[in-house]
């Protein structure tokens, strides 16, 4: 038997298969989904989990008139494959290939690009409300997971939604998992709705109770609304959504084609927000990602029969350093606090929470309250350790200057992921900590040249008394030996690795690369003295003035965006200290948005490998 999927290039073919066949067809996309992302690697889980919603919603609503947002984005496979882009598949998170997220330079069905969570619903506004004051009449579609319903933003969209009363759908996509379990009130509620189950099956009495009287039928179920509005108080009052002003409608088999075909339609003809609340399940359909949903988040390739991972870990990663010293210290020291954003695994804190079950929050994907929440506690005379990724912590820019760098307060960041980082592409990279760290008041901002040095700091950072970051980048360390005593490092005390003429200044990841660039400038005749700067602020300033004489050159090498970054602050100190007649080359990366690869190919792209570094050094004294 031929597969359905052949046929299918778009939408418009999508509808053309009877609804009997579209189980097939799910089955189908969820194999050759299970297959490229074993190869590739990629948000396997959670794809698998919104199959039948997204053939539904594609069904149901006519793209790309009708926009469909998808939050986060990590769940768009299916709509990629149903949307012209089934061939490219194979090439999904590779360089020239797919996004692994929506990306509107892919696709006119891509409406909106996506990539941190919970922005759909705000987006999703903005479409309804431009639609209306140009009077088109488009469908406008959200869909969000529960777990990126906890971010704070989706609420202030809600908020909204509920005044304007705009026609939005709202498609809820709950699995009862962030990346881990999720957490919160929110969730809770949430599987309250689920677990009662009262109000599908009363609407269906209601339904068929309609359905029964002769000569009135199926018209008037949609008249039924008052009954299912009294149904609804009645066995559920104060249900939150509609308290706010949005028809609720739920809980439904997210995996049931008919319902959901059903639903969406109802859902698509009504005049207001409407959300849907639908019932699905991470990783359904694909036996290892259905029993560790987690594992399966976001995966490395994997042997598609078994599971196992393709590759195992040599070396520790970053993060794993991060959490067995963050349990090393917690130990003597009962006023640390650990706290994530919904990343209990991938920031390593998962060994902290089963020692610490007390002293570990998992706030869910909210890093601006994680960081507020923090700012509590370091004022009571705890001392929070907030680790989130690079790029996440950007939601959070306010809550760190307000609430914590102008309060002075002793809490402790840790963001991992800083960097290039491979295959999610530009919403994941982590590369503006650097320049938004800086001109923070008070805080004291470091980059470990190794994994070692990196637990040296987070202990230092616990003594400072002041805010403090640490950024490491993805995935394994150097592979140095790590343990032992650890020695603090006073603020703003960089390392000198190598003596030399001229200055290479290089901070966190970019110091071996440096190292091992001036070891080959050195046979040429480019004596460089190299400088492992540890800070980024305090700027180690003697050591910087040591090397500012006339005729003699500053380099400074970071992994990140040289605007407003580390080469900057040299910069910077230059002027102010008025020696001009020092030759000064920032490395670094540009203002562009840098290609989906794994992220060697990317920092080679910019020159941010040993090689790279030797051949814009070397230029530039060339010159
Ligand atoms: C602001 C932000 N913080 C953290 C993340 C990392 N992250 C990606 S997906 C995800 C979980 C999303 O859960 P949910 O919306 O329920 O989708 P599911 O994967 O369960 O389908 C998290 C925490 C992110 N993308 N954006």
């Amino acid at each position: 038997m031929g597969k359905l999927l052949d046929a299918v290039d778009s939408p418009q073919d999508l509808k053309r298969i009877p609804a009997e066949e579209l189980p097939r067809l799910a089955r189908e996309i969820r194999s050759l989904i299970v297959d490229v992302v074993s190869k590739n690697g990629g948000h396997l889980a959670s794809n698998l989990g919104v199959v039948e919603l997204s053939i539904a919603l594609h069904c149901v609503f006519d793209s790309p008139r009708d926009k469909i947002i998808w939050d986060v984005g990590h769940q768009c496979y299916t709509h990629k494959i149903l949307t012209g882009r089934k061939a490219c598949f194979p090439g999904l998170r590779q360089r020239g290939g797919l996004l692994g997220f929506p990306d509107r330079q892919e696709s006119e069905h891509d409406v909106y690009n996506t990539g941190h969570a919970s922005t759909a619903l705000s987006a999703a506004l903005g479409m309804a409300v431009a639609r209306d004051k140009r009077g088109e009449s488009f469908r406008v579609v959200a869909v969000v997971g529960d777990g990126s319903l906890t971010g704070g933003v989706a609420w202030e969209a809600l908020n909204q939604i509920g005044h304007l009363r705009e026609k939005i759908v709202i498609v809820l996509n709950y699995n009862e998992m962030s990346i881990s379990p999720n957490v919160g009130a929110l969730s809770k509620y949430l599987t309250y709705l689920v677990s009662g189950q009262h109000y599908l099956r009363i609407k269906d009495h209601a339904k068929s109770f309609l359905k029964s009287i002769p000569a009135v039928g199926w018209p008037m179920i949609k008249v039924g609304r008052a009954v299912e509005d009294t149904v609804k108080k009645t066995f559920f009052p104060g249900l939150v959504f509609e308290e706010l002003g949005i028809r609720y409608i739920g809980p439904v088999q997210g995996h049931s084609l008919p319902s959901l075909i059903e639903v969406f339609e109802e859902a698509r003809d009504y005049d207001g927000p409407v959300l849907i609340h639908c019932v699905t399940q991470k990783g359904r359909g694909y036996a290892p990602a259905q029993n560790n949903p987690e594992r399966f988040h976001g995966a490395a390739p994997f042997n598609r029969a078994t599971g196992e991972p393709l590759t195992n870990a040599t070396s520790p990663t970053y993060s794993d350093v991060f959490g067995r010293t963050m349990v090393e210290l917690a130990k003597s020291d009962p006023r640390i606090i650990a706290i994530t954003a919904a990343m209990p695994e991938g920031t390593g804190l998962s060994p902290f929470a089963r020692e610490f079950p007390d002293r570990f929050y998992d706030v869910g994907i909210a890093e601006q309250h994680a960081v507020n929440f923090a700012a509590g506690l370091a004022l009571s005379g705890f001392k929070p350790v907030v680790a989130i990724y690079s790029t996440f912590l950007q939601r959070a820019y306010d809550q760190l200057y307000h609430d914590v760098a102008l309060m002075d307060l002793p809490v402790v960041f840790a963001l991992d992921r800083a960097g290039i980082v491979s295959d999610d592409g530009p919403t994941h990279q982590g590369i503006n900590d650097l320049a938004y760290l800086r001109h923070m008041p008070h805080l004291i901002a470091m980059a470990p040249k190794d994994e070692q040095e990196m637990r040296r700091m987070l202990k230092s950072a616990l003594t400072y008394g002041h805010p403090a970051s640490i950024r490491f980048p993805k995935g394994k360390g150097v592979g140095v030996p790590i343990g032992g005593e650890l020695e603090d490092i006073p603020p703003g005390r960089s390392e000198l690795l190598k003596e030399g003429k001229d200055l290479l200044l290089a901070i966190g990841s970019m110091v071996y690369p440096a190292l091992r660039a001036a070891e080959k400038l050195e046979k040429e005749g480019i004596r460089l003295a190299v400088v492992n700067a540890r800070f980024v602020k305090p700027l180690d300033e003697e050591m910087v003035l040591r090397f500012a004489e006339d005729g003699r050159t500053i380099i400074t090498a970071e992994e990140g965006v040289v605007a407003g970054g580390f080469g900057s602050a040299v910069r910077e100190l230059l002027d102010r200290e008025k020696r001009f007649g020092v030759r000064f080359l920032s490395i670094g990366l540009p203002l562009e948005i840098y290609p989906l690869g794994k992220a060697e190919e990317i920092k080679k792209l910019y020159g941010l490998d040993a090689d790279g570094l030797a051949a814009q050094i070397r230029s530039f004294f060339k010159e």
